[in-house]
């Protein structure tokens, strides 16, 4: 069995991974003492066949998440353990130092506390991976901006990559924006967290508050939108995502074959991600293969505050959920590629790769979700990139991090790995486009031979 052992780190990793198995729990039947299968819900041999790769089983046929839950403080998980999932976890699964609190600063996470209580947390995963039959890799949810989230999760990634050799790494990375940015400091813990999500990571969606806040509002009509919503909509990409690792289905991947398509430089994991539909109440109407690819395209359904329409793709992958035709599924993106040839790479032979899940999302008779690996993902460095310039020049903050035991240099370094990630991804489109225009030179030389 393949193994992904989950790790929640900071408030926000913990709010949405809460979401994440609260939402895959019902997908495989479980209730929340770990029991199969829901009152009412009809057993099907999908459900459990692959339940191994997130979930571990008891002595007593429980089914518990193979995940830690990680804070610089106890509040929030205090406030999980309260609330009708708590049960569902195991008691030890949950590590933090107790009486922190505020830790916004990065180098809390990354040195100070968050080193020794890494410690602690790599310890147990080394146990979880004795556990393991095969395991794949590690899968890590956080908000990059945040002490915790940030710094801990980027001294996680770091260990991680050091001492489990070979292994896989898949974040779930919330990125800040400007418009909705409530730590003055999280420039600075941004790019800090990209620059070890750059090194560690094998991939990395990546999402944008600001986008979760508008499509909310835009498309499923919630004037004003909780974290609960935000948290709500972005695990549909967490559950399609995964679902290729959770369910039988056809032509179903592992993490790295999903790498492997993915991402041609190890450096450009950096992943936006569509879903659709996006409608109001959740209907159980199937949207024709047709609509749901040609949605998941449109720019208004991107889960970042990015232009993917001006942007040039260098590959995809489509999961769709429910009873999808193959031949439609073939037809629909052939489509796709046919009409937008332009903005997919000359040299990529199959940029976009697709994977059927019979077993549907909940509350979706048929769904698609697209993760793309597109030049459009720079825009979320550079502007991480300038907010965190602006005030590195004045000086700004820095002594909190420089008294925990950080220096000047760490920043210019993050600095120039973020410069460098964005000048990768724009050689792609300078690349593509002088094939582009040789393509137009080898036409004229074709058409001067036959004339
Ligand atoms: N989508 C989402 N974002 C969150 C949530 N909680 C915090 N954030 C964002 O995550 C970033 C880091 O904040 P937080 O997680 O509180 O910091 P940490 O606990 O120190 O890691 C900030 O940009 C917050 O806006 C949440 O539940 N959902
Ligand atoms: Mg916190």
């Amino acid at each position: 069995m393949r193994e992904i052992i989950a790790l929640e780190v900071g408030s926000c990793g913990i709010n949405v991974g809460a979401s994440f198995w609260r939402e895959i729990a019902r997908e495989h039947k479980l209730d929340f003492n770990g029991h199969y299968a829901l009152k009412c819900a009809g057993v099907d041999d999908n459900d459990l066949k692959n339940i191994q790769v997130y979930f571990s089983e008891s002595r007593t046929g429980r089914y518990v998440p193979r995940n830690l839950f990680v804070d610089l403080e106890n509040k929030h998980l205090d406030g999980l353990l309260n609330t009708d999932i708590g049960p569902f976890f195991r008691p030890d699964s949950f590590f933090y130092e107790s009486g922190l609190s505020g830790a916004n600063n990065w180098a809390r996470g990354y040195n100070g506390e968050g080193l020794k209580l890494s410690k602690r947390v790599e310890e147990r995963l080394r146990l979880e991976v004795e556990c393991c039959e095969k395991y794949q890799g590690f899968q890590l949810i956080h908000g990059v901006g945040g002490g915790a989230g940030g710094g801990l999760g980027s001294r996680l990634l770091t260990e991680i990559k050091d001492n489990f050799t070979g292994s896989h790494m898949l974040s779930f990375s919330v990125f800040p924006h400007v418009e909705l940015s409530e730590i003055v400091i999280d420039p600075y813990n941004s790019i800090l967290t990209a620059h070890r999500l750059i090194e560690n990571s094998n991939q990395s969606c990546t999402f944008e508050n600001k986008a979760l806040f508008d499509i909310c509002q835009k498309k499923l009509g919630i004037l004003k939108p909780t974290l609960g919503d935000i948290n709500t909509l972005l695990c549909l990409i967490i559950d399609s995502y995964t679902s290729s690792l959770r369910f039988n289905g056809l032509l179903n991947v592992d993490l790295r074959k999903l790498a492997v398509n993915l991402v041609p430089q190890p450096r450009q994991h950096f992943f936006l991600n569509s879903f659709a539909p996006l409608i109001q109440n959740r209907e159980y109407h199937c949207q024709s293969v047709q609509n749901l690819t040609t949605s998941v395209f449109n720019p208004s359904h991107t889960f970042a505050d990015v232009d993917v329409d001006k942007a040039t793709f260098i590959a995809c992958g489509l999961i769709y959920r429910g009873e999808v035709s193959a031949k439609k599924v073939d037809e629909a993106i052939f489509q796709y590629q046919e009409d937008h040839s332009q903005r997919f790479l000359s040299w990529m032979p199959s940029s976009i790769v697709q994977c059927m899940v019979q077993t549907p999302a909940c509350d979706y008779d048929c769904s698609c979700c697209i993760v793309m690996n597109s030049t459009a993902i720079t825009k979320i460095f550079q502007n991480i990139h300038d907010r965190f310039d602006v005030m590195f020049q004045k000086n700004a903050f820095i002594h909190w991090y420089l008294k925990e035991g950080m220096e000047d240099n760490e920043f210019m370094e993050a600095s120039s790995n973020t410069e460098d990630l964005v000048h990768e991804y724009e050689t792609n489109i300078e690349e593509h486009e002088e094939d582009e225009h040789s393509d137009d030179h080898s036409d004229v030389h074709s058409d001067d031979h036959s004339n």
